[in-house]
């Protein structure tokens, strides 16, 4: 088990995650508060506040919209980035802790709409799931500013869930997962294990039979409350959990099932809080295998279908309605990074950068004002980000993500210090003061200087699934799983350089995936590349890629989009005169073509994208 760095102990200054971060803190972030503001959800918990009844705005989990904002803009002010945003942070937390009520119960809906369905619909109600995004927020305020006002909001709210449901008490588990690794960080914060100790039991309940849902599935007010849930929970007039991996217990589970989100959120949880338990991380070992191998797009994304927000069926990979939901992809992210912790192994962190630099990056414009719900590989260019969503789940979730990126840089166990990503900064472990120059993901070469050394042994070096070889200090190295070791009697102000090739190159699909048939995708290191009809003037469909043709490079001025793919290949020939020509005549001509970075597609206005082109 490694240590992760809190975030406080990172700076990053890395050209293309600064330039994220700027965006997201400036822009993004004041955006969405006042998105959160004009769509009521703001009101929602003041209405509360004022003892008002009746009537809340939008869906039952829009307060943890507020909550995921909270913790974003926690982690602004810890980075250095997040001034500005004080008063907001200030309003939101009076606001919450206002609508809290005595005994420490808290959710707007709930207390506007349905205050006499309390409790009784934990599948559908989002009721811990939003008491999970409000501790997570707590946590992140209190090491942001020391400050307890939301701290002290969440230990009340927890220890009301604790009071509710328990082994003595109630049997309940929430319907959508997150509360469980929340309450493992608030165990953290506040050096009391019974969090965690109840998040365990929250985990190892699920799967019971019969399921808490059950009844609540048959409780007619409940149904009525929550239209459209009852299906995806009654199969053939048979429960059916796994639409919330409550189809068995973990320990028994193979594959992520139903909803793609809760699935990530449970996985984190069940590491967080059972990973000593042997069972538990075999089957989240078998999972993961399954998912990575065969349920997971090039470009990270996860979830194929819209139909349950999730997953289906092996090798159902649909490019043109590839859901993907952004949060999805930012799940992964989070359970990657966790099974590195837990296992050291940097295939884990692999999967993370896949997911990171495409899928979840897609997901928000280059301004940082607009978002993608679901990440498709395919568009005829009915596609556009939007500012917002009346279900704003993806929005605040890149904003927590992209404000905390440098957590997921540097791991440490004693005196060996892991780099999984060299995003350029300054990290301070216990045993030393690491400072990364690099470009990344646009170079492999990148540096590693050491200072404040106090028991620095090894650094450990990822050498990433696309690049398989190294050279450190202008020597070759063999990796052995994923990995170099540098051990040295380390010098004040030593420094590393390390060398990855970062070369263009062709994928294609398992036989399989029939999307992908006959195409291939183009990717540069941990970035993805796709065609957009912008580049091309054409359908993107017309063009076909010469896989030996990729030409070269070109360098653009934005950090965070700067090389873009030259590759030759052919254009069939436009029809444009009835729907069908018999014999045609025109032949395909020569065409080059510019490839962009996958996450930078539908900047410039919505047009027709490919990632799997025509080889
Ligand atoms: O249910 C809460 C969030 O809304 C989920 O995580 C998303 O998939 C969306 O359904
Ligand atoms: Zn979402």
């Amino acid at each position: 088990m490694l240590r992760a760095l809190p975030l406080a102990s990172t700076t990053v200054t890395d050209p293309f995650w600064a330039q994220w971060q700027e965006k997201m803190a400036t822009q993004g972030i004041p955006h969405q508060w006042r998105m959160c503001e004009q769509t009521g959800r703001l009101e929602n918990l003041l209405r509360c506040a004022r003892g008002e009844s009746g009537g809340s705005v939008g869906y039952r989990f829009n307060d943890s919209d507020i909550y995921k904002l909270l913790e974003a803009s926690s982690y602004a002010v810890t980075v250095g980035k997040g001034a500005h945003l004080k008063s907001a942070i200030d309003v939101a937390i009076e606001a919450t802790a206002s609508a809290q009520m005595p005994d420490g119960y808290v959710n707007s809906h709930v207390q506007l709409t349905y205050p006499q369905l309390r409790w009784r619909s934990l599948n559908a109600m989002h009721e811990m799931y939003c008491i999970g995004h409000l501790i997570e927020a707590g946590v992140a305020h209190h090491e942001a500013t020391r400050s307890t006002a939301l701290l002290d909001v969440c230990t009340k709210a927890a220890d009301h869930v604790m009071a509710t449901f328990g082994p003595d008490t109630r049997f309940g588990y929430p319907g959508h997962e997150e509360i469980e690794l929340a309450l493992v960080r608030l165990s953290s914060a506040t050096r009391n294990r019974k969090y965690a100790d109840y998040a365990r039991w929250l985990i190892e309940s699920r799967g019971a039979r019969p399921s808490p849902y059950e009844a609540e599935l048959e409780d007619a007010e409940v149904v009525a409350a929550t239209p459209g849930v009852r299906p995806l929970f009654v199969k053939d007039g048979k429960y059916d959990g796994a639409y919330a991996q409550d189809d068995l217990p973990l320990r028994e589970q193979t594959r992520a099932v139903g909803h793609a989100v809760r699935a990530m959120y449970y996985y984190c949880g069940a590491l967080d809080a059972c990973g000593h338990d042997q069972r538990t991380t075999s089957a989240l070992e078998v999972i993961w295998d399954n998912l990575v191998s065969k349920q997971t797009y090039v470009t990270g994304g996860i979830g194929s279908s819209g139909k349950n927000e999730g997953f289906t069926t092996e090798y159902d990979l649909p490019n043109l309605d590839a859901y993907a939901e952004t949060c999805a992809g930012i799940g992964l992210v989070f359970w990657a990074w966790r099974m590195f912790i837990w296992s050291g192994e940097f295939r884990y962190v692999d999967v993370l950068e896949r997911a990171l630099y495409n899928t979840v990056l897609s997901g928000v414009s280059l301004d940082c004002t607009k978002y993608f719900y679901d990440n498709p590989l395919e568009s005829d260019g009915q596609h556009e980000r939007k500012e917002w969503f009346s279900c704003a789940c993806c929005p605040p979730n890149i904003a927590r993500l992209v404000m905390s990126v440098g957590l997921y840089a540097i791991a440490e166990d004693s005196g060996t210090v892991s780099i999984a990503l060299p995003l350029a900064g300054t990290y301070q472990t216990n045993v030393a003061k690491l400072t990364i120059e690099s470009e990344w993901p646009w170079s492999g070469d990148f540096s590693v200087r050491v200072t404040d050394l106090s028991g620095l042994q090894t650094l450990r070096l990822r050498v990433p699934d696309w690049a398989g070889e190294v050279t450190i200090d202008g020597v070759s190295a063999t990796p052995k799983d994923g990995a170099v070791e540098v051990t040295s009697d380390w010098r004040e102000g030593e420094a590393v350089r390390v060398s990855l090739p970062m070369r263009a190159e062709w994928s294609v699909a398992n036989s399989k995936v029939h999307s992908c048939a006959g195409r291939a995708a183009l990717s540069r290191g941990p970035v993805v590349y796709c065609l957009e009809q912008h580049d091309l003037g054409a359908l993107p469909h017309r063009f076909e890629a010469d896989m030996q043709g990729i030409v070269g490079t070109h360098t653009g001025n934005d950090p965070r989009n700067k090389v873009a793919l030259e590759v030759e290949g052919s254009l069939d020939p436009e029809v444009t005169k009835g729907l069908y020509v018999r014999n045609p005549a025109a032949e395909p001509g020569l065409a080059s073509a510019r490839f962009v970075p996958y996450f930078s597609w539908a900047n410039r206005g919505p047009n027709a994208m490919q990632v799997w082109v025509r080889i």
